[in-house]
């Protein structure tokens, strides 16, 4: 253990995901009491109780946390936070009885934020997701996911990818890129599903994959958008230029779209409400994480709720993220989402906060570098004034977080 840290935080109660063996998953929240954290270089040089610190310990920065709660930073591991102007008036045509896909079949839906994204400036598009990203890190979020897929061509794609990675150049947060192509079919392809399907192939994702602008492709397989068979073409590309694939798997109807992640072997298979038992065993064989979206279901007014307890049966492992985006989830609360997670889709407290940390990051691939307190770790933290981890999330419109650390510094 070294003498001394850069800081050195005491007289915390950690919840650190991980288990006692370095790498091991906690069985609950990996809880210590009267504990420390100590940084070198940003990252976690001394995680555990203060009783095994030794006695001459120093550090630059001494700071104590009179018994608050700490938690990694919390990872919202599915947004489509860049994007402009909102989409209110089609709630209140759904609030009058239209629905999701009658909308988006009448060319509204996704294809209305694509007309407003093409028409918008880098700037805007910066400035609006900038606000959102405000109320996000307000609450904790150190690392966040964003998509494109409001683009629909590669000059289009790439600005919305250009914008989400500038984001981390200007706020204390990391921002993991996704480029999600194969959203809706653009008017300019005349209905030609198998035609941008080859676009994007053979165009957007080379190009998009040489300017090192995504890090992961995502895709819709749904009936408004595209099938299993049109996805697998762009994860067979996507795999082929060493790109991880995730997907918008089963959200209104179950279209074997985990079942398909999990033959890519995908980071994530995403909304997953009408998920069947056999595509919860699959996701569970081939490590794909579930990714849980109870704001979308909630705007619009869903039923059937993802099958946890079958995840649970197959252990697969949970993620809980707000899917911020102008139509199904205008929500930059990931405390209100953690929220819903537990009361709308029956997870239990250990879940949520295992699932927008941990998990979370498991989904995005970077389970080695950040998601749980562990030595070796980014130092990335969320400082709680709560007095037990559920007031975390338990009262709705209010924001315990007392301290945000990325990277060691207080952000
Ligand atoms: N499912 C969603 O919930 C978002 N995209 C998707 O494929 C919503 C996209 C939108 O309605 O703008
Ligand atoms: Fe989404």
């Amino acid at each position: 253990m070294p003498e001394r840290f850069d800081r050195l935080w005491r007289g915390g109660r950690l919840a650190t995901m991980a288990g006692t063996r370095p790498g091991a998953d906690a069985p609950g929240l990996g809880i210590v009491e009267a504990a420390a954290i100590g940084t070198i270089d940003g990252r976690i040089a001394f995680v555990g109780p203060e009783s095994s610190l030794s006695a001459d310990v120093s550090a630059a920065e001494i700071i104590h946390l009179d018994g608050r709660w700490v938690t990694p930073g919390l990872v919202d591991c599915h947004t489509h936070l860049v994007y402009a102007g909102n989409r209110a008036a089609e709630w209140e045509m759904r609030l009058a009885g239209a629905t999701y896909q009658d909308i988006a079949r009448a060319g509204g839906g996704i294809l209305s934020s694509v007309r407003a994204v093409r028409a918008a400036s880098e700037e805007t598009l910066r400035a609006e997701a900038l606000a959102r990203l405000d109320r996000m890190t307000a609450e904790g979020v150190t690392t966040l996911e964003a998509k494109s897929g409001y683009g629909l061509d590669l000059v289009q794609e790439t600005k919305l990818l250009r914008v989400a990675r500038s984001l981390g150049e200007v706020r204390n947060l990391r921002v993991v890129t996704t480029f999600l192509g194969a959203h809706a079919l653009p008017p300019e392809a005349e209905g030609d599903r198998e035609a941008f399907i080859d676009l994007i192939c053979n165009d957007m994702l080379p190009a998009i994959a040489t300017a090192r602008l995504a890090d992961a492709v995502d895709g819709f397989c749904e009936g408004i958008a595209f099938s299993p068979a049109q996805i697998a073409r762009v994860f067979t590309a996507a795999r082929s230029l060493g790109l991880p694939v995730k997907l918008h798997a089963d959200q209104l109807s179950n279209g074997g779209g985990a079942a398909l992640a999990a033959q890519f072997g995908a980071l994530s298979a995403d909304h997953v409400e009408y998920t069947d038992e056999d595509g919860a065993a699959a996701m569970g064989k081939a490590g794909t994480v579930a990714v849980l979206l109870p704001g979308a279901f909630y705007m619009l007014r869903e039923r059937q709720a993802p099958p946890v307890a079958a995840f649970r049966r197959h252990g697969v492992r949970m993620a809980v993220a707000t899917d911020c985006n102008p139509g199904t989830a205008p929500l930059v609360s990931l405390l209100l989402t953690m929220n819903m997670a537990a009361t709308l889709f029956g997870l239990t407290v250990d879940e949520v906060l295992t699932g927008v940390t941990r998990e979370a990051a498991r989904a995005l691939g970077r389970l080695d570098s950040i998601g749980s307190l562990e030595v070796g770790k980014v130092c990335d933290l969320a400082i709680w004034s709560v007095d037990r981890p559920a007031e975390i999330f338990h009262t709705l419109g209010h924001n315990p977080l007392h301290a945000r650390v990325f990277g060691g510094l207080t952000a």
